[in-house]
């Protein structure tokens, strides 16, 4: 009979950490380095604290909590996630992850299991990279795949610096972010997507994630009065924009795989009876091939060329802020996912990471992988987010077999 974790512990953990930021809709809302991302570490942290784990943080605020292992010289198995949410969030993303991580300590500890290496639990700063851009700040500066002065000088829509938060809650004085030497890492996570569910699979084996890119793009023309000036001579922004999000959607519609969002449009001043004199909005663009991504970057960029070449008085501003380029995780780890589903029992399918992860960050550093586990009717980033308690509970399952297959000797 093969060891398990304990699923009502870990779902009454969820349900715990989901009060913190509860929202009205059922959902949290704990934006990075808000108040209360830092109730929701403090919530995690007195988890940790009835256990011996050596706690280190950096100074972005990423959080390491090390279960020791007989070999202290030896490189750890990294696992974890992320603890912030979308404003708009659920109780899965991320906080499964991390707190299915807990749950695999804690079971060896009751198991009285000595690994032959040390295991560091994970909880990576602003994962969502809503409030902050760009998203995995915390697991890419650790990684080096991000700049810590720029990130730092992040501002949020009120004006907030990144910087500022970091000292407000005490992290300014830590080691900066330094991704130590790590064996490996692997993240469970919920899909965020419908395959599983469709396809009645418990198991995601995450194969890689694909690339993504940000934009953010500003159109600038003239306020004027909704009234007495005539379309002709206005120089109104939201002409321009609706030329934008049909070439977004164009370029969405290259293949069966594109992904492109539009997922902010303001325009300012706002007023009813005023032509705006100015717009901003997002755009992500995602693929599963880079070679397709650069296609989508391309037309993307080329777009924005003519119409701002079609439209002179108007100021058209349009730059890349983030790409996560398209990864491939371990396929050693990937195998060690698999036999894990099989060895269990749980119906498992192949499947690429549509979402983006701090284990796109790891897989450029260590050997990586991921472990999915389906959500409800594909739906994430949304308060209706939700995972079953048996499929939680199998996907904690096969993190634990997955780290003590890299850890106990019986690889
Ligand atoms: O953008 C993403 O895919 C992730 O939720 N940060
Ligand atoms: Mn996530
Ligand atoms: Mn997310």
């Amino acid at each position: 009979m093969r060891s398990g974790i304990n699923g009502d512990r870990l779902w009454a953990r969820l349900m715990a950490m989901a009060e913190i930021g509860a929202t009205p809709e059922g959902g949290s809302c704990r934006q990075t380095l808000s108040d209360a991302d830092e109730a929701g570490r403090a919530l995690f942290l007195d988890w940790c604290a009835a256990r011996r784990y050596q706690r280190r943080r950096d100074r972005i605020g990423n959080l390491f909590l090390r279960r020791a292992g007989g070999d202290a010289e030896a490189a750890p198995v990294l696992i974890g996630s992320h603890l912030d949410t979308q404003p708009t969030g659920g109780r899965f993303d991320g906080v499964l992850g991390v707190l299915a991580g807990l749950e695999v300590l804690e079971t060896l500890d009751e198991l009285a299991v000595e690994t032959d290496r040390p295991i560091d639990l994970c909880v990576w700063t602003n994962e969502e990279g809503c409030r902050f851009q760009p998203a995995m700040m915390g697991s890419g500066v650790a990684c080096g795949v991000l700049d810590m002065e720029t990130v730092l000088a992040a501002r949020d829509h009120g004006g907030t610096m990144l910087a500022d938060e970091i000292a407000r809650h005490g992290y300014d004085g830590e080691p900066l972010p330094q991704l130590a030497d790590a064996a490996c890492y692997i993240e469970l996570h919920i899909e965020q997507g419908p395959i599983l569910e469709a396809e009645g699979k418990t198991i995601g084996v995450v194969t890689g994630g694909q690339g993504i890119r940000w934009y953010e793009i500003s159109v600038v023309g003239e306020e004027s009065h909704a009234g007495p000036v005539p379309m002709a001579l206005r120089k109104d922004p939201v002409p321009v924009l609706m030329h934008l999000i049909g070439l977004v959607q164009a370029i969405g519609h290259i293949d069966e795989d594109a992904r492109c969002t539009v997922g902010r449009i303001e325009l300012s001043p706002g007023a009813i009876n005023v032509v705006p004199g100015r717009a901003d909005m997002t755009v992500d663009l995602r693929h599963p091939d880079a070679a397709v991504l650069e296609t989508m970057h391309r037309r993307f960029i080329d777009g924005l060329e003519t119409l701002r070449r079609g439209h002179p008085d108007i100021d058209l501003q349009g730059r890349q802020i983030w790409h996560s380029p398209v990864v491939a995780f371990d396929d050693t780890l990937v195998r060690l996912v698999r036999e894990s589903a099989a060895a269990r029992s749980l119906p498992f399918r192949d499947i690429v990471s549509g979402a983006g992860h701090d284990a796109f960050n790891l897989a450029r550093r260590v050997p990586t992988t991921m472990i999915f586990v389906p959500c409800r009717d594909g739906i994430s980033h949304n308060p209706r987010e939700y995972a079953t308690p048996a499929d939680v509970t199998a996907g904690a399952n096969v993190l634990l077999d997955v780290v003590c297959a890299l850890t106990c000797g019986d690889r």
